[in-house]
């Protein structure tokens, strides 16, 4: 059976990482079975989450996970788009993963409330003479790669400014969809659903959740695929100020 690496449930998520997320999504998606065991970023072929290994095969990368389990399984995730569609969707898995991962990424790092509460825990089972100095290089390299991403750049109001951007975009494409392309999850789903439970989890209090929260088709949609997806995981939908 196969084996995915994962950072696991946590954060009031049923997998902490978004793009863990995707690939559990795409295999669950594709009817696959699987095992999924925790591990760190540096056990992995490319030194990031996810990564599966398949009858002795090790692929990391969740597009190349994707491109993998298509390929060998015969399963089609974007099945019944036409080549427009097709474009669209990596056009907004690219939004999605490589600008709005990244912004909501810097509301959990670098807001010290959001880092101490959540990614700092990780190492609670280094040794305790060591726990410091690895929450501090970990909270360096990230904040070198949202630098150079271009993220951090920005003051904290722009980069609320950047994320809500993608989200309005995000809503305006689902729209009143069920789903991003009609009325069937396809392969963007995951990513689009795993980088938004992650921003809408109650367990972090961020100005990009609110603006979130703001978007009812957007928090609609997440609670849709999360019942979809993990039905054994407890969920809520968020009640917009102006409509309680
Ligand atoms: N392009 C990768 C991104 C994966 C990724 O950013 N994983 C994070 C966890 S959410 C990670 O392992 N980060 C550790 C690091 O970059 O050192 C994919 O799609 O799989």
């Amino acid at each position: 059976m196969m084996t995915l690496y994962g950072a696991g449930p946590q954060f009031g998520l049923p997998e902490a990482s978004p793009y863990v997320t995707k690939t559990e999504i795409h295999l669950r998606m594709a009817e696959l079975p699987y095992q999924k065991v925790p591990a760190m970023p540096d056990t992995s072929p490319k030194g990031q989450l996810p990564y599966i290994d398949d009858a002795g095969e090790r692929v990391a990368d969740s597009t190349f996970i994707r491109a993998h389990i298509e390929r060998k399984y015969g399963v089609e995730l974007d099945a019944g788009l036409d080549p427009v569609q097709r474009a669209q969707a990596w056009a907004i898995e690219r939004m999605l993963e490589n600008q709005l991962g990244w912004v909501s990424a810097w509301f959990r790092f670098m807001i010290p409330e959001n880092f101490e509460k959540g990614p700092a825990h990780w190492f609670d089972g280094a040794p305790e003479a060591m726990r410091a100095s690895l929450r501090q290089k970990m909270l360096e390299n990230v904040g070198t790669n949202l630098r150079a991403v271009g993220v951090a750049r920005h003051g904290p109001e722009e980069i609320l400014a950047l994320g809500e951007r993608s989200l309005s975009a995000l809503s305006a494409l689902l729209g009143d969809k069920p789903f991003l392309f009609g009325e069937r999850p396809t392969g963007t789903d995951a990513i689009a659903f795993g980088i938004l439970a992650g921003i809408l989890t109650p367990f972090f209090d961020t100005a990009l959740r609110r603006k979130a929260e703001g978007h009812a088709n957007l928090t609609a949609y997440t609670a849709r695929m999360m019942a979809r997806f993990y039905p054994e995981h407890p969920w809520h939908t968020p009640v917009r100020a102006n409509d309680a």
